[in-house]
């Protein structure tokens, strides 16, 4: 049995299914884990979304365009226009893989490999067990009966700092947004949620997350994706980037988690 740590398939179906030839996956036998962003963008949302909630072993976190979709679906302006998820919204199963998607968490945590996983990292100063409890906070939210309500709340880059007294809607949007949209970092605590690009590109005064000084999960292994300017690079120890672009014309890229070997296919162009 192995285990596979995919990268943001954003609607990549084609590529998925390619890169799972590649690596001989096993249903039965193999895991697969993905790092969120699994539609918008790529040309075959609803495909990817059928197959990986058809999966059984499987471990999934949400990322942002996730999130959107789930807006979008409600009929809401996610202060986001550009996306193709119609087919997703007008499926005749649309409810049904929303009512899915909501449920999935923003963290996972494998006590076997040791291995963290969610879509942006984990905030420099969160340990794992305050990690765990406030994924745990959005997650109840998304899963309740009235998570249509907040969903109107959850756009926004305020706040950008944590404090243990947040609370309500706010304290619910950093949890969120730190997760799901996390890249660059001052060594005081502040995210910078508008800077899109690579760590060269970082404001003065900010950092690539991974690294804040004495992050208290320094020595746990994270996988992320989010961050197709990364490529997959990293140089910070016990960090693995998994985005490298694919709906970008880059790569679709799982990692074994038992050696760390990379396996990637190229983006498919439409012609
Ligand atoms: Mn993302």
């Amino acid at each position: 049995m192995a285990i596979y740590a995919i990268g943001d398939v954003q609607g990549c179906f084609d590529e998925l299914q390619q890169l799972l030839r590649l690596v001989a996956y096993d249903t039965q036998q193999d895991e697969l884990w993905f790092v969120g962003d699994l539609v918008n963008r790529g040309p075959k949302s609803l495909e990817v979304l059928r197959f990986i909630k058809s999966l059984v072993n499987v471990k999934i976190v949400l990322g942002n365009h996730d999130l959107h979709l789930l807006t979008l679906f409600h009929g809401q302006d996610p202060l986001f226009k550009q996306h193709n998820l119609e087919a997703v919204i007008n499926a005749p199963d649309g409810t049904e893989l929303i009512n899915w998607l909501r449920k999935l968490p923003l963290l996972y945590h494998d006590p076997d490999s040791g291995f963290v996983m969610a879509h942006a990292g984990i905030y420099p100063w969160w340990n794992l067990h305050e990690a765990k409890s406030y994924a745990e906070e959005v997650e109840r939210v998304l899963a309740s009966d009235d998570y249509v309500e907040f969903l109107e709340h959850m756009y926004g880059n305020k706040p950008d700092c944590w404090s243990d007294n947040l609370a309500g809607n706010e304290r619910l949007r950093f949890i969120l947004n730190a997760f799901v949209r996390m890249r660059f970092a001052t060594q005081d605590g502040r995210l910078d949620f508008d800077n899109v690009g690579g760590p060269e590109q970082a404001s003065a005064g900010f950092v690539p997350w991974y690294e804040v000084d004495n992050r208290p999960l320094a020595d746990t292994k994270i996988i992320f994706g989010h961050w197709a300017a990364l490529r997959g690079k990293v140089s910070a120890s016990h960090i693995y980037a998994l985005d490298e672009g694919c709906v970008w014309g880059g790569n679709l890229t799982a990692m074994r988690l038992d050696d760390g070997e990379r396996f990637s296919v190229a983006c498919v162009k439409e012609l």
